[in-house]
């Protein structure tokens, strides 16, 4: 158990001391210059955590008590690790990597082998569907929750490298709404639609797609030759008599961890083209292999795991923003917020003990520079430290920028997210207190080159195995989400009280809801 390894007694007695990086003499050139490590293109810089070499070696013993790298092998190998030992749990294989397992360095261990060579399928099927209909200018992502965040970021994120005249909308909330206004805006003749529910079963897809397919009938297009499924196979969804095509997924992909599965694949490669969306899973595939192959010290998804749980268990601080001095990068923290919160928002261990130790923080961000013009006031000088995780790139997406009095824009950004992580870091000593900075606010920067199609797919999986590694070493299940049922259950039972009003004779009885619907 965690709190029982010989590297978490040690990581408390250091934790009574960590490195002040507000001394003089402790943030140096050369401590930024050896505090990082590099893989795969990206740099991982953390002189401005508040660790030092003992911290740095304590916490790798930790990954390796805690068989961090055994356990990520064991995952991509297909084991069943989604399960809570002698409850009733969903007992399934965590298989999103074999999404991205269809290149070189491929798994052998039987239930991964298969699981990339039905992803092969889909994806040849989707190489297929796409040259047959290449005709269409929009497309339309119908999905919630996992099937909608992670596609959503990595779309907009891409934007820059979309094919011109291929736009994609996304409707999600059940709010009336959001399918309106998408739907103002789209031509139903040159519009494809892909409802996504692995389950095919969710309340809010279903309705937007009824919603959707009533408009197209409307104005009369056939639905049948412009909807596609993307589902579990026997879901309830998976009736190709409906669609113009269906494509599959499987329990073993988690819905957060589904972006590089058809999932995201048919809006991608749609907008990018296939051979750029076929560059999101290679640099996914890499981050995988790099994510079980890497020694702790120079794993880039443990490493920040690792500096997770320091700053979470040991410097007490709850809750992580995650900051992308990328405007592409928009949505991003929004998918890691369901990523992470998800995944390790758990109070029980994988036997199904309490924790005796905190778990996931909150996770929640914003693009730079922008947040600096709001919530970074609270992040310098509020009263509770927030440890930061940049990202960041060298070059911009679009080659055009201008200089303005000697610098570009890039380079504005650039000094912007330096200058971010210094100020946290060293903080300002004054005389006058409101003009004082404590500093000691730990940060770290994940910087790349370029936000290209391969650089995302690895960022992605990057965050994927940062979050399962944390997990391993909490020794909790990373895979599950029991905890979004109670609030389903309780909407079915108030839907069944507005049905009831409007057919009578069918009782029934909620006496908490019908509070709240006296207020309508
Ligand atoms: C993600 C969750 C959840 C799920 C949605 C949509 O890990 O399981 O966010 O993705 O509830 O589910 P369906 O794809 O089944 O509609």
């Amino acid at each position: 158990m965690f709190t029982r390894t010989k590297a978490f007694e040690l990581l408390q007695a250091l934790s009574s001391h960590p490195i002040d990086l507000t001394h003089p003499g402790a943030l140096t050139p050369e401590r930024i210059g050896s505090y990082s490590i590099e893989a795969l293109g990206f740099h991982l810089l953390y002189g401005t955590e508040r660790v030092n070499k003992e911290v740095i070696e304590a916490l790798c013993q930790l990954a390796k008590e805690s068989h961090a790298l055994e356990k990520m092998r064991a995952m991509q190998a297909g084991e069943v690790l989604n399960r809570i030992e002698g409850y009733e749990s969903e007992n399934r294989s965590v298989l999103h990597t074999a999404m991205r397992d269809v290149f070189d360095e491929r798994q052998t261990a039987p239930a991964a082998k298969d699981a990339s060579d039905r992803a092969s399928r889909e994806l040849h099927k989707l190489k297929k569907f796409l040259e047959e209909t290449d005709g269409y200018t929009d497309l339309i992502q119908i999905g919630i929750g996992g099937s909608d965040l992670g596609p959503r970021a990595l779309c907009i994120a891409l934007q820059a490298f979309h094919k011109p005249h291929k736009k994609i909308h996304f409707i999600s909330n059940v709010d009336p709404d959001d399918a309106n206004a998408v739907l103002k805006n789209v031509d139903p003749k040159k519009t494809l639609v892909v409802i996504v529910s692995k389950s095919g079963t969710t309340l809010e897809t279903l309705t937007n797609e009824e919603f959707v397919r009533e408009r197209f009938k409307a104005t009369g297009v056939d639905p049948k030759r412009h909807f596609i499924a993307v589902t579990g196979e026997k879901s309830p969804m998976d009736d190709p008599s409906r669609y113009l095509a269906s494509f599959y997924m499987w329990d073993f992909v988690g819905g957060r961890y589904s972006a590089t599965s058809m999932v995201g694949a048919v809006m991608l490669a749609f907008s990018l083209g296939y051979d750029a969306f076929e560059e999101v899973l290679k640099g996914a595939h890499e981050m995988d292999v790099h994510a079980r192959e890497a020694e702790p010290h120079h794993n880039l998804p443990l490493l920040s795991a690792l500096f997770g749980i320091w700053n979470r268990n040991f410097l007490k601080l709850p809750t992580v923003a995650v900051i992308p001095y990328s405007q592409a990068l928009l949505r991003f923290p929004a998918h890691l917020q369901q990523l992470d919160m998800e995944s390790n928002g758990k109070r029980i261990d994988k036997e199904g003990h309490p924790c005796p130790f905190s778990t996931g923080p909150v996770i929640w961000g914003e693009p730079g520079t922008n947040g600096q013009h709001s919530f970074y006031q609270l992040i310098h000088q509020g009263t509770d430290p927030i440890p930061l995780e940049f990202i960041g790139f060298r070059k911009s997406q679009y080659p055009k920028d201008l200089e303005i009095q000697h610098t570009t824009s890039q380079e504005k950004l650039l000094s912007n997210l330096f200058a971010q992580s210094l100020a946290l870091a060293i903080g300002q000593k004054s005389e006058n207190p409101n003009k004082f900075f404590p500093g000691n606010r730990p940060n770290r920067i994940l910087l790349a080159d370029q936000l290209t199609p391969k650089t995302l797919g690895a960022l992605l999986a990057f965050y994927e195995h940062k979050v399962a590694f944390q997990g391993f070493i909490w020794n909790i299940n990373s895979f599950d989400q029991e905890g979004v049922q109670l609030g389903k259950v309780l909407a079915g039972k108030i839907l069944g009280l507005f049905s009831a009003s409007k057919a009578p004779g069918k009782p029934t009885s909620f006496p908490l809801g019908e509070a709240y619907l006296k207020y309508l």
